[in-house]
């Protein structure tokens, strides 16, 4: 046998190998300002968490890699956006009447939903209880037009609506991460962990993370230092340099939202190659109001309400609404032929 017949075979097996060894410190010395790599790979995406019916069953998801922003997008960032392209949000115009068939004229002005915590305990059967649609709130005003951002420009942008979090990420150049992404991120190497950082809220006492302490949702003690939001970064970062995987804010995913995706794809796949989501929204809870994944959590999670800070929640939320704790981040492929590690027939919708 020559060695022009053996080299090509022997080729093939070595470069992975060889670029696996390259790659890691070209990376590195490459890493885009602000964003730390996520190198993909296998795991158990979803959580049996008894209160997370959507989530179930756990099963075998593969992502490649990407790079993801370390931290949410703040309104420092937001703002430079805005500034150069004039962007305004959906927050910020006047929703039209065609839109809301039915609906006073005098209720169709611009503004956005905001927590708005009730006095004194109330039943947790709807959340209406302490949410409240502010006229004039955004996110320059977070809390209405008497509010501002000074002082926040660290804080992680809110008030923004899924489509306006797809307009800064292609304007960054970047885009939003799928579900499965951003849960293999949050997980931060660990495997089927409750939290990005093990399977204690609090380890030895620690809060690493910004949630809710107190009573819910009448009394938050702010016992972690937050009450609402805190500036980007003030806990300590998961397993891949990624702060505020849990809580904080809400992080808008690219899929749409639907309860029996993970049995369909756990019956449909051994593994399944990098998820994109389903093709169309269903939430049983609002049958006819398309949904797109959020993740993550807020700093209003807490296990005697929601505790959906954990990597394996889910949560969901109408493209064209944002609220005083949905946020975002972006991602990026590094090279999107090599970066991925899968073939391009292997990705499918
Ligand atoms: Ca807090
Ligand atoms: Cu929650």
């Amino acid at each position: 046998m020559s060695a022009a017949t053996v080299l090509p075979v022997r080729c093939n097996l070595l470069l992975p190998a060889l670029w696996v060894a390259v790659a890691a410190p070209l990376r590195a010395a490459e890493a885009p300002p602000g964003m730390a790599w996520v190198p993909g790979g296998e795991f158990w995406m979803g959580s049996e968490e008894p209160q997370f019916r959507d989530a179930r069953p756990v099963h075998r998801v593969r992502v490649g890699g990407f790079w993801m922003d370390k931290t949410e997008v703040t309104n420092a960032q937001f703002a430079k956006f805005v500034e150069a392209t004039r962007y305004v949000t959906v927050a910020e115009k006047t929703p039209k009447a065609e839109d809301f068939p039915g609906a006073p004229t005098e209720n169709l002005v611009a503004g956005s939903v905001v927590f708005a915590p009730p006095a004194q305990p109330v039943p947790l059967d709807t959340h209406l209880r302490w949410w409240t649609y502010v006229k004039g709130a955004n996110w320059r005003h977070p809390e209405g037009p008497a509010s501002d951002l000074k002082g926040r420009e660290n804080h992680p942008v809110v008030h923004v609506a899924w489509q306006d979090a797809q307009a800064y990420a292609k304007w960054a150049g970047k885009r939003l991460p799928t579900e499965a992404e951003w849960e293999f991120a949050a997980r931060g190497g660990l495997d089927r962990k409750a939290l990005p950082w093990g399977d204690e809220l609090q380890p030895g006492g620690k809060f690493m993370c910004n949630s809710f302490q107190g009573h819910f949702p009448d009394k938050n003690t702010g016992g972690d230092g937050f009450v609402g939001a805190a500036p980007v970064g003030s806990f300590p970062p998961n397993g891949y340099g990624l702060s505020d995987m849990a809580g904080n804010v809400w992080e808008w995913c690219a899929d749409w939202y639907r309860p029996d995706y993970y049995p369909r794809l756990a019956r449909e796949t051994e593994v399944a190659a990098n998820p994109q989501g389903p093709a169309d929204s269903l939430d049983p809870a609002e049958p006819g109001v398309a949904k797109r994944v959020m993740k993550g959590g807020s700093y209003l999670c807490t296990d005697q309400y929601c505790s959906r800070y954990m990597p394996g929640g889910r949560g969901k939320g109408e493209p064209d609404t944002g609220t005083s704790h949905v946020g975002f981040r972006c991602v990026s492929d590094a090279d999107p032929q090599r970066a991925s590690g899968l073939d391009s027939k292997e990705i499918q919708r």
